[in-house]
């Protein structure tokens, strides 16, 4: 109502147009590095035979949402300033099975030419004091719109099983409780982070000698299993051998 009365109706619908424009580049930067992910899911799928990606979720902050963070945070309010100082309009979680995935998946990503990291957060080797751990990344995306190429900002957070589901346990556990939580509670769910941390590191230890097993196994097998298309295929090695060039 109040901006009615200060704007009219033309202006009102610019300031529209450029809004939804603004947002649209957010979502379109969401697909791309969807898309992305997940041809670095299949590639890793054919190449080491097993799926690192447990889950992928992707969001986009509402404009509310955009607009309460930039006044708590006192930035200017425009659409420039929002640009330059909110970096998780769009947000995509990547859920891995194990540590090493997370720092695989992170590599690969960052290694895209079209791709540029703005900062790391590494909350795996420095958990924060509540115990969150989380791989965190800013990159930056080239977005081709019909009249301009725009440069846009995308939070990825990559974690395990195990730190999502104490950060989104976390997270319920507090909504809506504005007050002060008694020190014992946030020790025990920093300890709760810790276990998590130590089922982590197991699993990475149990996935790393079962590799080391299939190594070992595939050395005595006489032919080779290939999964090309989700097809099983068995290989005889005696027939690689006699396609030196392949
Ligand atoms: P949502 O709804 O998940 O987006 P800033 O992003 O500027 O407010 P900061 O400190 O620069 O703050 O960001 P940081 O440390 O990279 O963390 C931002 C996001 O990480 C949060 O986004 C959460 O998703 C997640 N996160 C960080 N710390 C915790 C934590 O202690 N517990 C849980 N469960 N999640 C955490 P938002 O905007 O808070 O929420």
């Amino acid at each position: 109502m109040a901006l009615k009365t200060i704007m009219n109706s033309q202006e009102l619908k610019l300031m529209k147009t450029e809004v939804t424009r603004f947002m649209m580049a957010y979502k379109f930067a969401l697909d791309e590095v969807n898309t992305k992910i997940d041809i670095l899911k299949q590639e890793f799928q054919y190449i080491h035979e097993y799926n690192p990606i447990e889950h992928v979720e992707s969001r986009l902050k509402s404009f509310e949402s955009i607009l309460e963070k930039i006044s708590r945070k006192n930035y200017e309010l425009s659409l420039p300033s929002i640009k330059e100082n909110i970096r998780d309009i769009a947000g995509i979680r990547i859920t891995c099975s194990f540590i090493s995935d997370i720092y695989q998946i992170s590599e690969m990503l960052q290694n895209q030419k079209d791709i540029q990291t703005l900062t790391v957060k590494d909350y795996i080797h420095s958990p924060k004091p509540n115990g969150y751990q989380s791989l965190h990344l800013v990159l930056q995306v080239p977005v081709f719109m019909s009249d301009r190429e725009e440069h846009v900002c995308i939070e990825v957070q990559i974690r395990t099983i195990a730190m999502d589901f104490w950060a989104s346990l976390e997270h319920k556990i507090f909504y809506k409780y504005n007050r002060a939580v008694p020190e014992k509670l946030l020790l025990e769910l920093k300890d709760a982070a810790v276990t998590a941390a130590q089922l982590d590191q197991k699993m990475e230890r149990l996935h790393k000698e079962m590799n080391k097993l299939k190594a070992s196994a595939n050395e005595e097998e006489s032919s080779i299993e290939w999964f090309i298309e989700n097809e099983r295929l068995s290989v005889p090695l005696g027939l690689l051998a006699s396609l030196p060039n392949l």
